[in-house]
C-alpha cells in the first residue's frame, strides 16, 4: 500500500517535471525565435527635394521592431541627376522624370513582394517654398508632375508636399536626436528617458534657407518659434527656426547682387569681389540672379547686361560685405534677438551642425572640433590664397572652388553673430554629415513622424510583455527544479525500504 503511494507520488512529480521542463523549452523557443530569426526588414523610401539637388533615401528596419528607438537604419542614398525640382518650370514632366532613375535604383533593394506595402514620400524645402512665392501654379504644376510620375511606381505613395520651414527644422532635430538614441534608451532592461541635458541641437545649412534647432534652458517666450511633440511619453518643447533666403547659395547670390549694386556708381567697372580669391575673374549672367525673390531689383540695373568679376581675396572686407545681408538693427535693444527681428532664447547644448555646414568645413579641414581661433585663422588664410595656387591645389573641384571662402566666412557671420555662439559655446558644435551610418537632414524625422513609428506613449506594453514572459521563464524553471528533486527524495527513501 505504502509503496503505491510513493509510486504514484514519484510519477506524479515525474510527470510535473516533464510538463514544466516542457513549458519552459517552449517559452525559451518563443524568446529565441523573436531575437534570433529576423522578421522581414520594412522599408521606407524619402525624396528630399532642395533648392539645388533632389536625394533619395531608403530607410530600413526590422518589421517586428518598429516601436523600438535608434532601429531605423540607412539602407541607401541616390543622388537625382540634374537640378532641384524647382528649376523645372518650363518642363515640369522632366522633373519627375528626373526622379526615375534613383527609384528604380532603390525598388532593386526592396524585395519586391514588399513593394506596395513601402511607404514613399517626397517633400520639397526652401526652393519650392521660393518658388511659390513667386509664382504658386508654377510650383503646383511641378508638385503635380512630381506626383503623377510616382504614383505610377508599385510602391504605396504618400504624395509630394512643400515643407514648412518649422518642420524642416523639426524633423532635423527628431533625426539627428533619434539616431543617437537621446529620445529612449534601453538599459539593464527596461526603457528609460534619457535626462533632458542630453538632447542635441541641429543645424542645416540648405541652399536656400537655414535651420536652428534646440531645447533652450529657459522657456521659449515667442509661440511662433516653439514647436512641441510627445514622443515615448515625454514631451519636448523645442525653439526651431527657418531663415528664407540665408540658404548657401541663396546668399553667395546676394553678396553679389549687393556688390553689383553699390558698383552702380562707376558704371562698366568690373565688381570686385572681396570673397573671391586674387586672380580669379570671370564673366556672369547678371539677368539669372534677379530670378530669385530674395534679391530685390533696382530699376536701374540693367539685367541684360553680363558682370565681370575681380577678386581681391580680402577677408575682412568678404565679412563686412557679408554682415550687410543680416539685418542687425532689428534686434538692438532687443535681449533675445538673432537677427532679422526673429527671437532666440541663448543657444544651449551641443549641437550638430550637417548639410552645408558640414561640406564647407570638411573641404577646409576643420570638422574635428578645431577652437573658434584656429577655425578663423584657417578660413581666413584660404581667403587669401591666390586663384591660381587655389585652382592647382584642388584639381577637378572647380564647380564651388572659388566659394569655400565664401562660404567658409559666412558660416563663422552667421553662428557667432547670427546665432550667437560665443568662444565658450563654439566646441559644443560638431560638424559632422553622418550619425550612426545615416545622414543627418529632416528625411528620417519626416518619415517616422509621418508613418507614426515613434508612438507618444511609454513603450509600457512591450516592456510588460517581455517581463512576464522572462517572470514565467523563472516560475516554471523552479518548478521544474522543485517537481525533479521531490521525485529524486521520494525515490531515495523508497528504495532505503
Ligand atoms: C506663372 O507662370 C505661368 C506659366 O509659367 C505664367 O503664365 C503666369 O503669368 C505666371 N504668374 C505670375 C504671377 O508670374
Ligand atoms: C531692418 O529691420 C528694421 C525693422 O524691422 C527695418 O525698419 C529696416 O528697414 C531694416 N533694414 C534693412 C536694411 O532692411
Ligand atoms: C585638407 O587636408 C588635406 C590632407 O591633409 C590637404 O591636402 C588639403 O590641402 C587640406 N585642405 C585645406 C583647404 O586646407
Ligand atoms: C513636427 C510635426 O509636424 N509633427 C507632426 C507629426 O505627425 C502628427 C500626426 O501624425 C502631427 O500632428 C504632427 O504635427
Amino acid at each position: 500500500m505504502g509503496r503505491s503511494w510513493k509510486e504514484r507520488v514519484f510519477m506524479t512529480l515525474l510527470g510535473v517535471a516533464a510538463a514544466s521542463g516542457l513549458t519552459m523549452l517552449i517559452l525559451i523557443l518563443v524568446k529565441a525565435t523573436n531575437v534570433l530569426l529576423p522578421a522581414d526588414a520594412k522599408f521606407g523610401i524619402v525624396f528630399d527635394a532642395g533648392s539645388s539637388h533632389t536625394s533619395l533615401f531608403v530607410y530600413q528596419w526590422p518589421g517586428n521592431k518598429e516601436k523600438d528607438t535608434g532601429v531605423v537604419s540607412q539602407a541607401l542614398t541616390c543622388q537625382v541627376e540634374g537640378p532641384g525640382i524647382s528649376s523645372y518650370t518650363s518642363d515640369p514632366t522632366q522633373a519627375g522624370e528626373s526622379l526615375k532613375s534613383c527609384l528604380e535604383e532603390a525598388l532593386v533593394l526592396i524585395p519586391q513582394a514588399q513593394h506596395p506595402e513601402t511607404p514613399t514620400f517626397l517633400g520639397s524645402t526652401a526652393g519650392m517654398r521660393l518658388l511659390s512665392q513667386k509664382n504658386g501654379s508654377q510650383a503646383r504644376d511641378i508638385l503635380a508632375a512630381v506626383s503623377q510620375t510616382l504614383s505610377k511606381f508599385p510602391v504605396d505613395f504618400w504624395g509630394a508636399k512643400i515643407l514648412a520651414g518649422q518642420d524642416e527644422g523639426a524633423f532635423g532635430w527628431i533625426t539627428i536626436n533619434y539616431v543617437l538614441g537621446m529620445l529612449l534608451k534601453y538599459s539593464s532592461g527596461q526603457w528609460i528617458l534619457p535626462e533632458e541635458g542630453m538632447l542635441v541641437g541641429a543645424l542645416d545649412l540648405g541652399g536656400a534657407s537655414t535651420q536652428i534647432s534646440f531645447v533652450p534652458q529657459g522657456p521659449i517666450l515667442d509661440q511662433s518659434t516653439q514647436v512641441t511633440f510627445r514622443l515615448y511619453g515625454a514631451n519636448y518643447s523645442v525653439y526651431t527656426h527657418s531663415y528664407l533666403c540665408f540658404g548657401r547659395d541663396q546668399i553667395l547670390n546676394r553678396l553679389l547682387a549687393k556688390l553689383a549694386q553699390d558698383r552702380l556708381s562707376s558704371q562698366g567697372a568690373p565688381v570686385r569681389h572681396p570673397c573671391y580669391h586674387s586672380g580669379y575673374q570671370a564673366t556672369l549672367p547678371l539677368g539669372s540672379l534677379y530670378d530669385s525673390p530674395c534679391i530685390h531689383t533696382t530699376d536701374s540695373l540693367n539685367h541684360t547686361q553680363n558682370l565681370t568679376v575681380e577678386g581681391t581675396g580680402n577677408p575682412g572686407n568678404c565679412v563686412v560685405a557679408l554682415r550687410s545681408l543680416f539685418n542687425f538693427s532689428s534686434c538692438e535693444g532687443q535681449e533675445h534677438c538673432a537677427f532679422n527681428g526673429v527671437y532666440q532664447p541663448p543657444v544651449h547644448g551641443q549641437f550638430y551642425a550637417f548639410s552645408n555646414f558640414y561640406y564647407t568645413f570638411h573641404f577646409l579641414n576643420l570638422t574635428s572640433r578645431q577652437p573658434l581661433n584656429t577655425v578663423n585663422d584657417t578660413v581666413w588664410k584660404f581667403c587669401q590664397k591666390p586663384w591660381k595656387l587655389v585652382e592647382v591645389s584642388y584639381p577637378g573641384q572647380e564647380r564651388w572652388l572659388r566659394d569655400y571662402c565664401a562660404s567658409g566666412l559666412y558660416i563663422l557671420v552667421l553662428l557667432l553673430e547670427g546665432y550667437k555662439f560665443s568662444e565658450e559655446t563654439w566646441p559644443n558644435i560638431q560638424f559632422q554629415k553622418q550619425a550612426g551610418g545615416t545622414d543627418i537632414g529632416w528625411t528620417l524625422g519626416f518619415m517616422l513622424n509621418l508613418t507614426g513609428m515613434i508612438p507618444a506613449e511609454a513603450l509600457t506594453q512591450w516592456r510588460a510583455q517581455s517581463y512576464s514572459i522572462w517572470t514565467a521563464g523563472v516560475v516554471f524553471a523552479v518548478l521544474t527544479l522543485v517537481a525533479i528533486l521531490g521525485a529524486a527524495a521520494i525515490h531515495f527513501f523508497w528504495t532505503q525500504d
